[in-house]
C-alpha cells in the first residue's frame, strides 16, 4: 500500500512525492493570464505542455541530463528524479521583452549585460544573454546580476548553469524558428542529482515557461502577440476586466481557439500529430 503525498502547488501544476527519490509532476488544464488563474480550463493544455517538455528533454540529453524518468499514460503526468534545485531561475533572453525591456529602457543593461544603444521593444539581441532571477515565494521573480547569482550558487555552478542554459536556448530557438515559432525568452530550473551532477528539472521550453511568438508576425518596435494566449488576452481586455481576481469565464470560441494554438505549437515543434501523443505519450521520446 503506497501513499502519494502532495508536496507543492503551482498556479497550474501540482507536485507529489512518489518516494524518496521520485516526484510526480502533474500539469492541469488551468490557464493564467495577467498573473491570475482563470475559472475556465483549456482542454488538453496540460497534455500539450507535458508532451512538449518531454520532447525537449529527449532531444537535449546531449547538452544536459534531465529529471525525466517516465511519462504516465494520461499524458499530463511526469515521473521525475528528485533534485536539489538551485535557488535561482536560469533565464535566457534572445529578444528584448517583459522585465528585460523594462530594465534596458531604464538602465541600458539587463542583469549586468550592457546592451547596445537604440534597441526597440522586442528587438532581437546581438547574442542571447543569461539573465538569472531570484525565486520569489510570492509575487514576481526579481532579476539579479551575474555576481549576485554567483554569490547564491557559487562561481563554479553559476558558470556551468550559464553555459548549459545558453546552449539549451540556442538549440531550441534555432529549431523552433525554423518551424515558425520564436522563443523570445525562457526559464530553466536546474538542480543537482544525488551524484552532484547539474540536471535540468521542472518543465522546459514550453509556452508556460517561455515567451513563444509567431515568427510570421514578428515586428520589432512594440509588444508581440503571444503564440498561445493572445485570444485569451484580447478577450480579457475587451471584457474590461480590471485584472484583479477572479478572472472572467472564457467563451467557447476563445477556449477552442486557444486549445488549437497549443496543439499547433505541439505539432509544429514535435512534428507529431497530437492524437498520436494522446494515444501513446512515449512517441515524443523516440
Ligand atoms: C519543481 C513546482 C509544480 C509546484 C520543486 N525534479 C525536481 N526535484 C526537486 N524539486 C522539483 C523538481 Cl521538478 C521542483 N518545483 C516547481 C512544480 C508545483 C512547484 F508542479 N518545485
Amino acid at each position: 500500500m503506497s501513499e502519494v503525498i502532495h508536496v507543492g502547488s503551482g498556479k497550474v501544476r501540482e507536485l507529489y512525492a512518489l518516494d524518496d527519490e521520485r516526484l510526480l509532476l502533474v500539469a492541469s488544464d488551468r490557464i493564467s493570464t495577467f498573473d491570475v488563474v482563470l475559472p475556465t480550463e483549456i482542454p488538453d493544455k496540460g497534455r500539450v505542455l507535458t508532451g512538449l517538455s518531454a520532447f525537449w528533454f529527449a532531444r537535449t540529453r546531449d547538452i544536459v541530463p534531465n529529471h525525466l524518468l517516465a511519462l504516465r499514460p494520461d499524458g499530463r503526468s511526469t515521473e521525475c528524479r528528485r533534485l536539489e534545485m538551485l535557488p535561482i531561475e536560469c533565464v535566457v533572453r534572445g529578444y528584448l521583452s517583459g522585465s528585460g525591456w523594462k530594465d534596458y529602457r531604464t538602465t541600458g543593461a539587463v542583469c549586468g549585460h550592457t546592451l547596445p544603444d537604440g534597441l526597440v521593444e522586442s528587438a532581437r539581441l546581438p547574442e542571447p544573454i543569461f539573465t538569472p532571477a531570484t525565486k520569489a515565494q510570492e509575487g514576481h521573480d526579481e532579476n539579479i546580476t551575474r555576481d549576485q547569482a554567483a554569490q547564491l550558487v557559487g562561481r563554479e555552478l553559476f558558470e556551468e548553469a550559464e553555459r548549459i542554459s545558453l546552449a539549451l536556448y540556442r538549440h531550441a530557438s534555432d529549431y523552433a524558428s525554423a518551424r515558425g515559432i520564436l522563443i523570445a525568452d525562457t526559464k530553466f530550473e536546474l538542480g543537482l542529482d544525488a551524484d552532484g551532477t547539474l540536471t535540468l528539472g521542472d518543465e522546459a521550453l514550453t509556452p508556460d515557461s517561455s515567451r513563444f511568438w509567431p515568427a510570421d508576425e514578428y515586428a520589432p518596435g512594440g509588444s508581440q502577440p503571444s503564440y498561445d494566449k493572445q485570444f485569451v488576452r484580447d478577450f480579457c481586455e475587451a471584457a474590461g476586466w480590471d485584472k484583479e481576481p477572479p478572472g472572467p469565464e472564457l467563451p467557447e470560441e476563445v477556449v477552442h481557439g486557444t486549445r488549437a494554438r497549443y496543439v499547433e505549437a505541439f505539432e509544429r515543434l514535435s512534428g507529431i500529430p497530437f492524437a498520436e501523443y494522446v494515444a501513446d505519450p512515449d512517441v515524443v521520446l523516440a
